[in-house]
């Protein structure tokens, strides 16, 4: 009777498994480093994959993004080299409660221990994982990443709406004095974010990035899938451009899809927002500001760039290329390596003239901040450029 009872339970077990299995392998770690906009580096924690031969990955800013399809069951084994425990909490998926990586219910991966997560991606949508171990401190050195559920159709739930492309973008923010000596670090209201961070990265370095740039062309619908790992409201401006459509949040569909100009973002929430192109403007962005929770005063933002055409803004035709800086630019705009004379001419965002000269340092101080295309013409040249004021 026993050995009938064990067969149906493994079958039964079986039965569950059988779903195709997504399998990822994590070091925990408390050795990493991360450049800030400024160049500065400091110290970062966090989750690296496992390198086969040639040693381990390197650890980033956020940790990797783990991306699989509605239905997989999921494997996740960390090893723990390092000198504390950690967890990782699965925030938002339907985990039991020993896969949770909450500590006190489930379990401690301590030094030198491994363990398996295991549990079944059942919905589509953003999901965060982190560590839960004095969760402040840990998650604040940087031990969080992306879970994003997708579909195979591209619809963002079952039945829901189809998208082209999508793009994530996981909002954190950042003490310095905290990662620089973590050993240091006060309770957590002496935490004070001055580095506010979309993938880890933030102004220059997103517009350095290409692939954090939206494309959007006439005709396509993109997925923006919208993560808080921060401490504050993490609100997305999206321009006038641009119908924004959020249709999911926290993994489920959202009963009355609604469009937004400006969109909320409370920590450890999740929206997944669509985005059609609704005028011919070739140059636009999606503004986040970073807010405190208490005075929801706006202590830091990025920019997102949308690109709208085909072609790159900026690419030389021919002979030298400007260069333009410091970009982003508060009080005075650069431009150097020109060796004959230049006129420049600057629009706005939305294409309306700002400013003209001849000299090559050009006063931004009373720019509105925003996006500028700041176009430098010679003789026989002429380039665009995209610059920032803040
Ligand atoms: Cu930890």
């Amino acid at each position: 009777m026993r050995i009938l009872y064990t067969i149906a339970l493994g079958f039964i077990a079986a039965l569950s498994w059988a779903q195709p299995v997504k399998e990822y392998f994590f070091l925990m770690r408390m050795d990493g480093e991360h450049t800030l906009e400024s160049g500065h580096v400091t110290k970062i924690w966090g989750f690296s994959p496992e390198a086969g031969e040639g040693g381990d990955e390197e650890l980033r800013l956020p940790s990797p993004t783990i991306r699989v399809q509605e239905g997989d069951s999921v494997v996740v084994r960390v090893i723990n080299p390092s000198e504390e425990g950690h967890t990782i909490h699965w925030h938002g998926l339907d985990v039991d409660q020993a896969n949770d990586g909450v500590p006190a219910f489930s379990q401690f991966v301590l030094k030198g221990d491994t363990f398996h997560y295991r549990f079944r991606a059942t919905h589509a949508g953003n999901y965060i994982y982190h560590c839960h171990v004095t969760t402040t401190l840990h998650l604040m050195m940087g031990m969080y990443g992306s879970f994003i559920v997708d579909r195979p159709d591209q619809r963002v739930f079952a039945g829901g709406p189809r998208y082209d492309r999508d793009y994530d973008y996981l909002g954190s923010e950042l003490d310095q004095s905290w990662n620089d000596n973590y050993m240091m670090t006060g309770p957590f209201y002496t935490f004070e974010a001055d580095h506010f961070l979309l993938n880890g990265k933030s102004g220059q370095q997103i517009y350095a990035d290409s692939a954090l740039h939206v494309q959007l062309r006439q005709g396509d619908t993109v997925l923006l899938r919208l993560i808080n790992i921060g401490y504050g409201i993490h609100t997305y401006e999206f321009p006038p451009a641009v119908t924004a459509t959020a249709v999911a949040s926290d993994g489920r569909a959202i009963p009355q899809a609604f469009t937004t100009s400006a969109l909320d973002l409370y920590p450890g929430e999740r929206y997944s927002v669509l985005l059609t192109p609704n005028s011919t403007q070739p140059i636009d962005h999606i503004r986040v500001l970073y807010k405190n929770m208490i005075d929801r005063k706006v202590k830091g933002y990025n920019y997102i760039p949308i690109n709208t055409s085909q072609a790159p803004v900026g690419i030389a035709t021919g002979g030298e290329r400007p260069s333009f800086y410091p970009n982003p630019v508060r009080h005075t705009l650069q431009i150097a390596n020109t060796d004959q004379p230049i006129v420049w001419r600057v629009f706005s965002a939305t294409g309306q003239f700002v400013d003209s000269g001849s000299s090559p340092s050009i006063t931004t101080s009373s720019w509105p901040s925003g996006w500028y295309v700041v176009e430098v013409q010679t003789a026989d040249e002429v380039w665009r450029e995209k610059v920032v004021k803040r």
